[in-house]
């Protein structure tokens, strides 16, 4: 999808170069996801990284489940991936279907109308293996509604313990799954939790799921607890050749509270961006803890100013803003034009990288925008 920004650019560094460029979505963009060996790569086969928040517990934060916070979200956090946290249990799912599936559904069909990928997490923490019937008629209910569209990126359980074993208990739950959503969806990304609230990655690369294609494995961190022994089982699980996602990362202690370590975050985040590992941020919520991103009392349809962020969010919106802006440059490339001595030549993607006031080629030399053009 087009967004209304045009602008033109002239390549000073490549002698008389001129481009006109139109803004586009991250999914019109990308397009289909799909797993090459251990990236997740586009529509082009190119790997790609994304970067956006994680939403709070579905039954208890429900009022930023709409499409004015993803827009938010999108536009002013430059956030290109949002997950759906759907709780299952303490009131979610199991007690009300229909009333959870319709958030979830609120926010699939955002993403769809913005043009963000979207995570739907099946929010189980512990016992996702308790109650087949349960998921699979959650899964069998999204992958049917929305299997044509490329958005969609699901998640089977969010987090097994680590007394549960990864081949005995977690891996037949997720065979379980796959063929469920398999039989209505199959190409988009699934997301399979991993032992120990899915910090065993290690584990799962050296007995992969097989039965299907497009399997990713989760990888959640909070900086303040989980360290360099964390992010050595997250590379050798990488080594091994899978792919991994980041369905929940932050800066604070593992309870979500506590301290706010931004300094083992960046080291974090420079180990996602070497590894091209896309990740998002535990959670939109406005609660006095740690991780929560908003202060108490902020409006759950976005629009929120420097004093309604927390330390983190403050963190987290800046990082993701940063880092996003650079290549939502190049996902705004779709038509150039080379003016050469006076003869202009429609030339295809020529990357150009945009923090949205200046733009720079590969070699990191800046361009200078010309508006108007
Ligand atoms: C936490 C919330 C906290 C809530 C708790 C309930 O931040 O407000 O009281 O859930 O269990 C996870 C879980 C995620 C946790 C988060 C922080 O997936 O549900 O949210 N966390 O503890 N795994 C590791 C950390």
């Amino acid at each position: 999808m087009k967004t209304q920004t045009r602008f033109a650019l002239m390549a000073l560094a490549s002698g008389l170069a001129l481009a006109s460029v139109e803004a586009q979505t991250a999914v019109a963009m990308h397009g289909r996801l799909s797993v090459q060996g251990n990236r997740i790569v586009d529509k082009n086969g190119a790997p790609v990284q994304f970067r956006g928040m994680a939403l709070y517990w579905s039954q208890w934060k429900p009022a930023f489940y709409n499409a004015a916070c993803l827009k938010w979200l999108r536009d002013d956090w430059k956030c290109n991936i949002i997950r759906a946290t759907m709780a299952v249990g303490s009131g979610g799912y199991q007690a009300n279907p229909d009333k959870e599936m319709a958030k979830a559904k609120a926010v699939v069909q955002a993403a769809i109308d913005l043009g963000m990928y979207v995570v739907v997490d099946f929010h189980e923490t512990g016992n996702g293996n308790n109650d087949l019937a349960t998921s699979k008629k959650f899964f069998q209910d999204l992958s049917q509604t929305y299997k044509d569209i490329p958005n969609i990126i699901y998640e089977t359980w969010n987090e097994p313990l680590s007394s549960h074993a990864w081949a005995s208990v977690i891996k037949p739950y997720h065979e379980a799954i796959i063929p469920v959503i398999r039989a209505n969806d199959p190409e988009n990304l699934i997301l399979c939790g991993t032992r120990s609230w899915d910090q065993d990655v290690d584990e799962a690369a050296k007995n992969p799921i097989t039965s299907s294609k497009n399997i990713v494995y989760t990888l959640h961190f909070y900086a303040a607890t989980h360290k360099q022994s964390f992010r050595s089982k997250a590379q050798a699980a990488l080594d091994n050749g899978i792919p991994l996602l980041v369905t929940e990362g932050g800066a604070s202690e593992a309870t979500g509270n506590g301290k706010l370590d931004t300094t083992e975050m960046r080291r974090w985040t420079t180990f996602l961006d070497q590894n091209s590992v896309s990740w998002m941020n535990w959670s939109v919520a406005d609660l006095g803890e740690t991780s929560a991103a908003l202060k108490p009392g902020a409006s759950g349809n976005g629009g929120w100013n420097a004093g309604n962020l927390s330390a983190s969010g403050t963190w987290v919106r800046e990082e993701i803003r940063t880092k996003n802006s650079a290549i939502a440059g190049i996902m705004e490339m779709t038509k150039a034009f080379r003016v050469d001595q006076g003869r202009v030549t429609e030339v295809n993607a020529v990357p150009v990288f945009s923090d949205g006031v200046h733009a720079y080629d590969v070699s990191g030399q800046r361009i200078r925008i010309l508006p108007g053009l």
